[in-house]
């Protein structure tokens, strides 16, 4: 993996946040997720009152291991994204690009998709402008259904908001939701930037949490 100045930024909406948090969260070369809200123009949007916003994952991802067109792939195989939206823009399918590559890898890979899906697909694309994070209590909220795991990670996360940024949190939250086995997860430790001892720390405390 490359250092966190290389990382770029993806954005998007596929339904409820909690699923895609922990679906690309289990992503090698996903290094960052949080949930929260994005596209609406209502002020302040939080869970009760999110207003015209978007229930929104955001990723940071080191391009050197995954490309935006294989997020983009995870992305459409993974909701359908015409669907009726019965919540206004809470659950809508949603894209925010931040580069002009992201929106051209967008325009070849939605024609693909399309052929694959075929029909054509009504995801809203437009380029990002802001993003709230939503509550605590909704980051990697799998995990946190785990809470003497949890306590066994006292010591890395004091305080449980620490998860949010956290490569570790997230690829235990997609393993809890069955995405990734104990051995991706092991080989995946290795490939970090950090010290040897740090990994066996990672790697025997993960093999040892209580579920
Ligand atoms: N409570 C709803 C959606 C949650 S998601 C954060 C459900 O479980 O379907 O909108």
């Amino acid at each position: 993996y490359t250092n966190e100045e290389e990382w770029e930024l993806a954005t998007f909406g596929m339904g409820c946040f909690w699923g895609p948090d922990a679906r690309f969260g289990s992503m090698a070369g996903i290094m960052r997720t949080r949930v929260g809200f994005a596209g609406g123009t209502t002020p302040t949007p939080s869970y009760r009152m999110m207003g015209d916003h978007t229930e929104t994952l955001q990723i940071e991802y080191d391009p050197q291991v995954i490309s935006y067109a294989t997020i983009l792939k995870e992305f459409w195989r993974n909701h359908y994204p015409n669907r009726d939206n019965y919540k206004g823009r809470q659950y809508i399918s949603l894209l925010h690009y931040h580069t002009d590559q992201q929106k051209q890898t967008i325009e070849t890979i939605r024609k693909e998709m399309e052929a694959e899906l075929g029909e054509s697909i009504e995801t809203e694309v437009a380029l990002f402008s802001q993003f709230t994070l939503a509550e605590e209590r909704h980051q990697k909220y799998y995990l946190k259904r785990y809470p003497k795991a949890l306590d066994q990670l006292e010591t890395l996360y004091p305080n449980k908001d620490m998860l949010v940024d956290s490569i570790f949190a997230a690829r235990l939250n997609g393993f809890v939701k069955g995405f990734g086995t104990k051995d991706s997860l092991r080989k995946e430790i290795n490939q970090w930037s950090i010290g040897e001892t740090e990994k066996t720390f990672l790697t025997s405390l993960f093999l040892s949490l209580k579920w």
